[in-house]
């Protein structure tokens, strides 16, 4: 696709093209940095950097040939909006969560200045006309977690109409029959949207897709636990974060070839790092695209991250949907319990997620733990004391950082994460 092409698409999506040009133009300098200057890629990270390259061009062009052709695009902000439904109603879901500061000052005159760099990213994107994701969507599915989401739904509701679904904020009986009945009404939603019913064969067809992409990305982190490391963890969170925008049945084909790329790597014991290489865990908030400071700092110390504990990584992946119901009733009762397992820190009391960090690094050997809170993040920055606490217990030394997503605190960053893999020794 040429450059005019995109340009043109971008002007119909009524982007700013000036501002596009230059994030696009400073994301592209930050991913050659970060992603291409690294040793050791596998042959599979070429289909990553393709992606990423097109993350705005052809992928874009994707949605508007699938709204051409009828179906409608559903964003959401939080692993708890449902795929599964989406898909059933041959609907294309995205994510629309982000992770670079852009519109912040715009963002600030609808949200207060302390609120989280994630929520300011995404109502800085639609309001400084950037996000060609945001412009696609014909619903965008907001839902209430965070106090800081909560009412930014309220507020961004102005600018882009939010459907919000009601998570709990416990795992009760009663919370999760809450739960069961937000799920129906968000189904019902999607097909009055889409115009399509959403049978039985339909919605199970979509709990099989979402598996398999899952599937996928368990493998993904079932082989990053050998050693020597076979995967930077930059190239594992990139597969994760691309999983939230790429068509579900290619890019599951595409995560199989890769880990079978691994397997051989493995089989050979080669890596990406030395064997004895300090492994890292991370653990925390979701890094959204191109929130990628973190991790390009711990691997710049010669560390290498070998899982991530967040909703983009093992939170979004561990646990499948049961697939043996038939009924539309029993499914969604499946899609129900699916998700309430989810363990996010929004949840009172959350203490699943400390067995879950505990196996984890576990499973995947980990040296140490850093513990990753976005600024003004409440959840997770209380959760931080609760995971330190339990890994000490473990003897597993961790690292809690806050940070956002400004460049100004790197050299910072990289002392207090060099002090610390030493301590690794
Ligand atoms: S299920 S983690 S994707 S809510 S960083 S906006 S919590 S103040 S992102 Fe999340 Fe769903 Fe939970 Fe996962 Fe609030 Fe914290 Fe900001 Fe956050």
């Amino acid at each position: 696709m040429t450059d005019s092409a995109h340009k043109a698409m971008w002007e119909k999506l009524d982007l700013d093209l000036n501002a596009h040009d230059a994030l696009l133009s400073v994301l592209g300098k930050f991913y050659g940095d970060i992603f291409l200057a690294q040793e050791g890629r596998l042959k599979g990270a070429e289909y990553l950097d393709f992606v990423l390259s097109e993350v705005h061009g052809l992928r874009i062009r994707e949605l508007q040939e699938a709204k051409a052709l009828g179906r409608k695009v559903i964003g959401s902000f939080c692993v708890f909006v449902p795929e599964e439904i989406t898909l059933a109603a041959e609907a294309v879901h995205v994510g629309l969560c982000a992770g670079a500061d852009a519109g912040t000052e715009l963002a600030e005159q609808l949200v207060p200045r302390n609120t989280c760099a994630l929520i300011k990213s995404f109502i800085g994107f639609k309001m400084a006309r950037l996000c060609p994701y945001i412009e696609s969507c014909d619903m965008i599915v907001g839902e209430t977690t965070c106090d800081g989401k909560k009412k930014a739904y309220e507020a961004f509701n102005e600018i882009a109409p939010t459907y919000v679904m009601e998570v709990p904020q416990t795992k009760s009986a009663p919370a999760r029959e809450l739960w069961k009945a937000e799920i129906l009404r968000c189904l019902r939603a999607v097909e009055e949207l889409t115009g399509r019913t959403i049978t039985p064969e339909r919605l199970k067809e979509g709990i099989r897709l979402v598996n398999e992409k899952r599937r996928a990305l368990q493998r993904l982190t079932a082989l990053r636990a050998a050693s020597p490391a076979p995967i930077s963890g930059r190239d594992a969170l990139l597969v994760n974060q691309i999983s939230f925008y790429d068509d579900p049945v290619r890019f599951t084909a595409k995560i199989n070839e890769l880990c079978d790329e691994l397997e051989a790597r493995i089989a050979r014991g080669e890596g990406v790092a030395p064997k004895n290489a300090p492994r890292l865990l991370l653990s925390g908030c979701p890094m959204a695209v191109p929130n990628w400071k973190l991790p390009f700092v711990v691997e710049s110390t010669g560390a290498v991250i070998v899982g991530e504990e967040s909703c983009i990584g093992t939170r979004n992946t561990r646990d499948l949907v049961d697939e043996s119901a038939d009924t539309l009733e029993g499914m969604i009762d499946a899609l129900a319990d699916r998700y309430m397992k989810i363990d996010c820190a929004c949840f009172t009391p959350n203490t699943e997620r400390l067995d879950n960090v505990s196996n984890l690094a576990r499973q995947v050997h980990a040296d140490g733990v850093i513990h990753y809170s976005l600024l003004f993040c409440q959840p997770y920055t209380h959760e931080a004391l609760k995971v330190d606490k339990r890994l000490a217990a473990d003897g597993l030394p961790m690292l809690s950082i806050e940070t956002d997503y400004s460049m100004e605190d790197v050299e910072q960053l990289k002392t207090r994460v060099e002090a610390f893999v030493e301590t690794l020794g």
